[in-house]
Order: C-alpha cells, then sequence, then structure tokens
C-alpha cells in the first residue's frame, strides 16, 4: 500500500499541455440532481425522494421533486452539451423509473426517456456513458433492508440487464455503481445521506452487497454483450499529517483500507484486506460474505471511474472519537489542509489527484482510468445586466487539476477521458440547491440556463485539446 506520504510536485501551471489524440472530454450529472419529474411516466420512489421530504434531512428541505427539470428539457440541454463541444456526456439511469418497485417487468415509459435522450445524444455526436447506479434505489427494496440485504444485488443485477436490453445496441460504455463509499457509508454509517441510517455493521454489510451488485451486473451486462464495464469509486487522496511520524501513517493505512482498500481490492482480485476485515469485526459478524462472493465481484473490469475532488490528511490522536463515516477511525483526527477551500469547504489541492491517479495505477495495474467527475462548487452569481456568470476560481481550478491529469499522463497513467462535474448547477444532496457545480448556472424559478464563464473556457480547452501557457 502507498497511501501519499511521498511529496509530489506541483504541476507546472506556466506550460501549455496537449492531451493525446483521442482523449474523450465531456461533462456528468446524476439522474436525481438533475431530472426532476419524480412522479411522471409511472416513475416509483427512491429512498432520496423519501430522505429529501423527511424534515431536516437536506438544507432549507430542497427536493429533487423538480431539479432542472432535465427530464422534460434534454433536447435543449444536449444541443448545450453539443454546443460546447463535448464529446461524451455520463448521466445515471433512475433505477425507480425503470422498475418502479425495485424488481419485475420494466416501465416501458422509463427506458422510453432514456432511449430518447441517447438518440438525441446520438443525433449531436456525443457518446453516452450510462451510469447504472448513482443512488437512487427504489424506496421499496429498502423496505426490504436495503443494500444491507444481499437480495438487493440481485434485484440490480436484474435490472441492469434490463437497461442493456435497450440501450446495449448504442451504449457502448457502462459504469455500475458510483461511488460505492458515499451509498455505504453516508447512507449507512453516518446517515447523513438517504437513507438516512446510522448502523455501522448495516454499512459494512450494504459497500459487500455493492460490491456483489456490481459483480453481478458485469456478469449479466456481458452475457448480454455489453462494450466496456466498468465502476466509478471516489478513492480518498489520503496522507499522512507527518509522513515521518509512524502512528500518523498508520492513520493514513486505516483511512486507506476504509475507504480505498475495501473496494479496490476485492475489484482487482485480492479479496478484503485483513486490516479492513479486523475493523469490520469489531461491528459485526460478516457472514454475509459468501463462499464465491470474492470471485463475482472480481470480474474483470474495462475501466476504472475516478472521481476526485479534495486532499484527506490525517493524523493519530489518542482519544478522538470516531468519525462517523469511518467507523472503526477512533484516535484518527482529520486535519485542515492549509490554502484555498471551495464552496464545500474542500481544499483545493491538484497536486493530490496527481498522486491519487500514479498511486492507482502502480497498485491497481492493467485497467484505463477515466476520470468520471472532477469539479468544484462556489458561489456563482449571474449578472443580469450581462446575463454572464464569472466564476474565476473554477476556471483556476479546473485549470489546475486538468494540469494534475495531464502530469499524471506523462507520469505513464493510462487516463482516457476527463468529465467535468458538473454540467448543470444542480441538486447537491444534503446540501440541496445552495452548493453549485455546475459549469451552466440554473436559475431554479425559471430553469434558464446560462453557460458560466468557465463553460467557455472549457469549450475552448476541448477545441484546443488541451490547456494554454499561463499568460
Ligand atoms: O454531486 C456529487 C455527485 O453526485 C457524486 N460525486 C460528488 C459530487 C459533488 O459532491
Amino acid at each position: 500500500m502507498s497511501t501519499q506520504a511521498t511529496s509530489h510536485t506541483s504541476p507546472d501551471m506556466a506550460a501549455p499541455v496537449t492531451f493525446p489524440p483521442g482523449f474523450v472530454w465531456g461533462a456528468a450529472t446524476a439522474a436525481y440532481q438533475i431530472e426532476g419529474a419524480a412522479t411522471v411516466d409511472g416513475r416509483g420512489a427512491s429512498i432520496w425522494d423519501t430522505f429529501s421530504h423527511t424534515p431536516g434531512a437536506v438544507h432549507d428541505g430542497d427536493t429533487g421533486d423538480t431539479a432542472c427539470d432535465h427530464y422534460h428539457r434534454y433536447p435543449d440541454d444536449v444541443a448545450l452539451m453539443a454546443r460546447l463541444g463535448l464529446g461524451a456526456y455520463r448521466f445515471s439511469i433512475a433505477w425507480p423509473r425503470i422498475q418502479p418497485r425495485g424488481s419485475g417487468p420494466a416501465n416501458p415509459a422509463g427506458l422510453d426517456f432514456y432511449d430518447r435522450l441517447v438518440d438525441s445524444l446520438f443525433g449531436h455526436g456525443i457518446e453516452p456513458i450510462v451510469t447504472l447506479y448513482h443512488w437512487d434505489l427504489p424506496q421499496a427494496l429498502e423496505d426490504d433492508g436495503g443494500w444491507a440485504t444481499r437480495d438487493t444485488a440481485y434485484r440490480f443485477a436484474e435490472y441492469a440487464a434490463l437497461v442493456h436490453e435497450r440501450l446495449g445496441d448504442r451504449v457502448h460504455r457502462w459504469i455500475t455503481l458510483n461511488e460505492p463509499w458515499c451509498a455505504a457509508f453516508l447512507g449507512y454509517a453516518s446517515g447523513i445521506h438517504a437513507p438516512g441510517r446510522t448502523d455501522p455493521a448495516a454499512a459494512f454489510a450494504a459497500a459487500h452487497h455493492l460490491l456483489l451488485g456490481h459483480g453481478l451486473a458485469v456478469r449479466s451486462l456481458r452475457d448480454a454483450g455489453a462494450g466496456e464495464i466498468g465502476i466509478t469509486l471516489n478513492p480518498a487522496a489520503v496522507r499522512p499529517a507527518d509522513p515521518s511520524a509512524e502512528d500518523d501513517a498508520a492513520a493514513a493505512r486505516t483511512i486507506d483500507g476504509l475507504h480505498n482498500r475495501i473496494f479496490l481490492d476485492p475489484l482487482f482480485g485480492r479479496g478484503y484486506p485483513a486490516d479492513v476485515v479486523d475493523v469490520v469485526r469489531r461491528f459485526t459478524d460478516p457472514a454475509w460474505m459468501q463462499p464465491g462472493d470474492d470471485d463475482i465481484i472480481a470480474a474483470p473490469l474495462d475501466l476504472l471511474g475516478v472521481n476526485y475532488y479534495t486532499p484527506t490528511v490525517v493524523a493519530a490522536r489518542a482519544g478522538t472519537p470516531p468519525s462517523a463515516v469511518y467507523p472503526g477511525s477512533d484516535g484518527i483526527e482529520f486535519q485542515a489542509v492549509p490554502g484555498p477551500v471551495t464552496a464545500m469547504g474542500w481544499p483545493i489541492e491538484p497536486a493530490s489527484f496527481t498522486t491519487l491517479l500514479t498511486r492507482l495505477a502502480a497498485d491497481y495495474s492493467g485497467v484505463p482510468i477515466w476520470i468520471t467527475e472532477n469539479g468544484a462548487a462556489f458561489d456563482d452569481h449571474h449578472d443580469p445586466a450581462t446575463d454572464r456568470v464569472a466564476d474565476p476560481d473554477r476556471i483556476h481550478y479546473l485549470d489546475g487539476h486538468l494540469r494534475a491529469v495531464h502530469a499524471a499522463l506523462s507520469a505513464g497513467v493510462d487516463v482516457r477521458g476527463y468529465l467535468v462535474w458538473s454540467l448543470l448547477d444542480n441538486f447537491e444532496w444534503a446540501e440541496g440547491y445552495r452548493k453549485r457545480f455546475g459549469i451552466v448556472f440554473v436559475h431554479y424559478p425559471t430553469q434558464n440556463r446560462v453557460p458560466k464563464d468557465s463553460a467557455r473556457w472549457y469549450q475552448a480547452v476541448i477545441n484546443r485539446g488541451g490547456l494554454p501557457g499561463a499568460p
């Protein structure tokens, strides 16, 4: 294991950089965050419908009921993507549109929507990249135990097959899960995300069943002849506060285990790391790890999706209570990182992105990497007089992080594409609509879209295939 104890140099901010021919530029979104139309055309309720309607769960009581109304406005949104020059668009399918109660036959009207979206993308020369699960579990499945229950993994594979049956003739790239760490530990341990449970044992079971569901879905997609299949993780770029202090290094290794190796090791055929299993046993008997599961989870991958936003710095501090999102992290302090932060309060450190990518390529080699999300929230304002949204901080963030990706490429990491998070301002989960990640501003009362300066900047990056030198 190499957590990020080694020093790293910042990418040269002055030099022009050119990405390799064929490098794919795009943007990403997720169903519940943009679609709205929550009860339209037979869509069932998801855990996020229930959670967002729970008083106090989401900032200001915001919900995804309307969101960006992308369900109705997708033709204009796709036309906007084309004007920006996007080569690919990563979106997720809302499981409860396809199976309103999470099992049984497909709801044709739900599939029709994605069918139209995919055709519209191809009509504009944009490749669809489909994520099958971006956190909107059908509520009916949660009522039966959710991801803490083994059966949900099997239901997920059936759902994946239904989607492939309709879209597989056109969609080439498939991502099974988005950020299973968040689904398991924010959803079932800290409860800050849906379904809002605070049960560490359930969170570890959920992590396993998400992985199992992934493996079973890979199997069913492969059997159906799918193109490229992968999974998206949000690996923590974790490092010790003092790299020379053994206990800080041990703290970083613990968090690396609870965030990264718990998913990456089984996915890459190594099974669960012993130190992680030791932590799990403090909370539960992992009887849910059944013989044969390791092989299912280790189904070969065609791509590894990486979402990166910010680094994590930890130190060993006796007596520190465990973080709610990392059961078993007692004695570990999460430290502030000096320097600029985004509107989420997330430290901005592009060099950690390079370090993370080189670490992934070294420790989990052989699978091409896609940056399936990277971006930043800032407090953007639309100037009605000029119809402009000036977002220099976002441009600076994206510039630095693209240089970081380029530095990883130069170091030999096989990165195939970059998908900015996000195309549109959208429903930022427990933060509601107050955090804006889009390169396109959304004026929610009118649903008017205004490309921010960063969108025009990104358009130029795409046209040029890279970044200019600093003036
Ligand atoms: O908005 C989320 C997205 O749904 C998953 N990755 C992180 C983003 C920003 O928090």
